[in-house]
């Protein structure tokens, strides 16, 4: 089996530097005596400047930040591979790492969020990045996507606007990674093309459980094209095997608190693991012929096209299997962008897409430095790269030919383009489309409309999805202080659903305006969590409650099952260490339950007297996960005082033991119907 994945470690390989068994030097090679002590004249003299290890040592300090991305700067990253499935897309791409299914292309993901600085919180409501680089055989391809199907904007000329208005507010920085703010708000009541995707972002899609359990898109209509020359249009989707799961609003703000890091230490304890997470690539494919056959304008990255009426093929699969080594060298220094295709792709003339292709590569040269970013490790392609591009900032290359022009006789006319040397083979050549038009500022009028999508996003949610919808409204617009920024959004509401606005307007304390557009009724299963998988409890977190009258044996019979179906069980009792048979990996007052998908209560009574035991088990309840008493365990359930109800599980029924009642509503991932304090989770 072909595998390109050795050759881009090998790669890496030659700037691995392991530190075992060294000793310290300068920067020069030249080994150093001390370096707690800076060199003074005299022990309580003052510092000299011919102190060279002194210096360097600052002088790199100083020098240790590089400028974060303007968007998306919070980031992980890993390392992992693709491999298309066996029935190949030869018939419409010459792409041979789509074509040929013996071949593994290396690939580096990097998932991000988009608001926050780099030391942000995970868990704030944002769409969140899926750039995934793929190190092909014929050049870099990147495919630089989102976890949501659509986009704020139609054109890139209104990206800064639009960033501007969700990045903390200018004259006081306030408030971070958050878009519940004014200016955000305002922006979006004066630009109605942003709202299907702030449907999406009101959607518990905005607060992903995972990275590994979210859905990604290329968002645009790209162009596949064959050895014939033929266009297809397509839209590239990725969909995690683990289905497509949320967190709930309420855990969210808490985790913020408890663990800032925790889609970055998901994604990383998941690999080290090795529950490796997958993707499946789904491809939807419109022959060019059908470019018009739509209601909405292919080329508009507001809209999508419902699977319904253009279904997925699923053709390969994507799994990261490796943590990088250094954060700064690989996920820091990682450049994406939207240009990098390879023969078989090609960018369709969305506008969006179109001034994407500019920003990236304009943005690294400030970020990393200089036009040689793609020299570093992690930019580099396993693809040969020979060219006359030559000199500035950070050069890693020692050209050795005697020319840097083309064409050229001294050094044999190399290295020389395909029009020169007649070999074609792999050679990227742009889709041949005939474009005809005046050069004018102005969108089509097949880019006019902007309810009808948000309002098939609203009519393809569950009653639990419309429920968080609404309350994300109300929480962001809660946050808006001018009143009339509040009111415009609730008139463009109810352009997309009358009831949607009347409950937000309710919340809001606002009139609803009568609505100048019917609903159209019509929906798309494809888009609701609802219809997600959820059939496995592999890698969800189950914390066991237990103290010292645990007895191991009462537990093993379920542990066993959630561990054997690859859940993570944490004992978490009153102290680390032995707790009766059993070790405890935490203590309970150093956890929260915000951190767990499920409880497992195995305690004979002493934690029912305890506040943080019953709040525990009663804030998991509130944010709908499953709870489970094993024999004496059941005094803590009583203690926490809650219903017996769905995914509340205390005893075997039927036919049915404890353990199996147990995962399956681990499965299921959240119990949404309950209400507790009045709060619906
Ligand atoms: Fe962008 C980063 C995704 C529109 C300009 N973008 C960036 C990243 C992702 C996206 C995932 C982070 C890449 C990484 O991990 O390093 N961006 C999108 C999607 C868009 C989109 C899915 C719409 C469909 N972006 C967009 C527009 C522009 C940019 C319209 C500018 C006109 N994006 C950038 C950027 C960034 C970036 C400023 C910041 C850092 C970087 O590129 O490397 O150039």
């Amino acid at each position: 089996m072909a595998n390109e994945g050795d050759e881009k470690q090998r790669q890496l390989d030659q700037y691995r530097i392991s530190l075992e068994n060294t000793r310290l030097t300068t920067d020069q090679g030249v080994r150093v005596d001390d370096t707690d002590n800076s060199l003074r004249a005299g022990e309580r003299g003052p510092t000299l400047l011919e102190d060279f290890h002194f210096r360097e040592k600052i002088m790199r300090f100083d020098h240790e930040r590089i400028p974060e991305r303007v968007v998306h700067a919070r980031g992980a990253g890993a390392y992992g591979r693709f491999q298309v499935y066996d029935g190949s897309l030869a018939e419409h791409t010459v792409a041979d790492f789509l074509c040929d299914p013996s071949l593994v292309t290396p690939v580096f993901v990097r998932f991000s969020t988009v608001a926050g600085s780099r030391g942000s919180a995970d868990t704030v409501r944002d769409a969140r990045g899926f750039a995934t680089k793929f190190y092909t055989r014929q050049g870099n391809y990147d495919l630089v996507g989102n976890n949501m199907p659509v986009f704020f904007i139609q054109d890139a000329v209104k990206f800064p606007d639009f960033v501007h208005s969700v990045k903390p507010e200018p004259h006081n920085e306030i408030p971070q990674a958050q878009s519940a703010h004014d200016t955000l708000w305002d922006f979006v009541q004066l630009q109605p093309e942003s709202l299907h995707m702030m449907m999406w972002l009101m959607s518990d899609r905005a607060i992903p459980r995972s990275f590994r359990m979210m859905q990604g898109f290329g968002v645009h209509t790209f162009r596949l094209v064959n050895a014939q020359g033929r266009g297809t249009f397509v839209k590239f989707h990725w969909r995690p095997t683990l289905g497509t799961h949320s967190l709930v609003w309420d855990e969210v703000l808490r985790i913020q608190g408890n663990d800032p890091d925790f889609n970055r230490r998901d994604l990383w304890e998941a690999i080290e693991r090795g529950a490796y997470p997958e993707w499946e690539l789904g491809l939807q494919l419109v022959p060019e012929a059908d470019e018009h056959k739509f209601d909405f304008d292919l080329l508009d990255a507001t809209k999508l096209i419902p699977e319904e009426e253009v279904p997925l093929r699923m053709v390969g699969k994507l799994t990261l299997d490796r943590n990088p080594e250094n954060f700064f060298a690989e996920t820091e220094q990682v450049a994406f962008c939207t240009a990098n295709i390879v023969p078989g792709i090609d960018f369709s003339n969305d506008p969006l897409l179109q001034g994407r292709n500019f920003s990236y590569l304009d943005t690294q040269l400030i970020r990393l430095g200089g036009p040689n970013f793609p020299q570093i490790p992690i930019n580099r392609p396993v693809a040969p790269v020979h060219n006359d591009q030559r000199d500035g900032y950070h050069q890693h290359m020692i050209h050795q030919s005697h020319t840097s022009y083309s064409p050229n006789s001294i050094s044999g006319g190399c290295p020389m383009p395909a029009i020169m040397s007649g070999q074609w083979d792999g050679v990227f050549q742009h889709y041949q489309e005939r474009v005809d038009g005046k050069k004018i500022r102005k969108r089509s009028p097949s880019f006019a409309d902007h309810y009808s999508q948000a309002t098939l996003f609203w009519n393809s949610m569950s009653s639990w999805e419309k429920r968080h919808i609404v309350a994300a409204f109300r929480f962001e617009l809660g946050h808006v202080e001018r009143r009339a920024i509040k009111e415009k959004v609730v008139a463009h509401l109810v352009q997309i659903d009358r009831e949607l606005a009347a409950q937000v307007a309710e919340g809001l304390g606002l009139r609803v305006p009568a609505a100048s557009v019917a609903n159209h009724g019509k929906y798309s299963p494809a888009l609701s969590q609802a219809n997600s998988p959820s059939d496995s409890i592999a890698t969800r977190k189950i914390a066991i409650l237990a103290s010292d009258a645990t007895e191991a044996g009462q537990l093993a019979p379920v542990r066993e099952v959630l561990e054997g179906q690859g859940a993570i069980c944490e004992v978490l009792a009153p102290h680390e260490g032995t707790v009766g048979t059993l070790t405890a990996d935490r203590q309970l007052t150093a956890a929260s339950s915000v951190l767990y998908d499920a409880v497992l209560l195995a305690d004979g009574g002493a934690l029912a007297a305890s506040a943080h035991a019953v709040h525990f088990v009663r804030e998991a309840f509130k944010h709908g996960k499953a709870i489970c008493a094993v024999k004496d365990g059941r005094t803590l359930l009583d203690a926490a005082g809650l219903p017996s109800t769905e995914g509340v599980i205390g005893s075997d029924t039927a036919g049915e033991t404890l353990a199996q009642r147990f995962v399956q509503a681990i499965a299921v991932h959240r119990h949404y119907g309950r209400d507790i304090d009045g709060v619906v989770a």
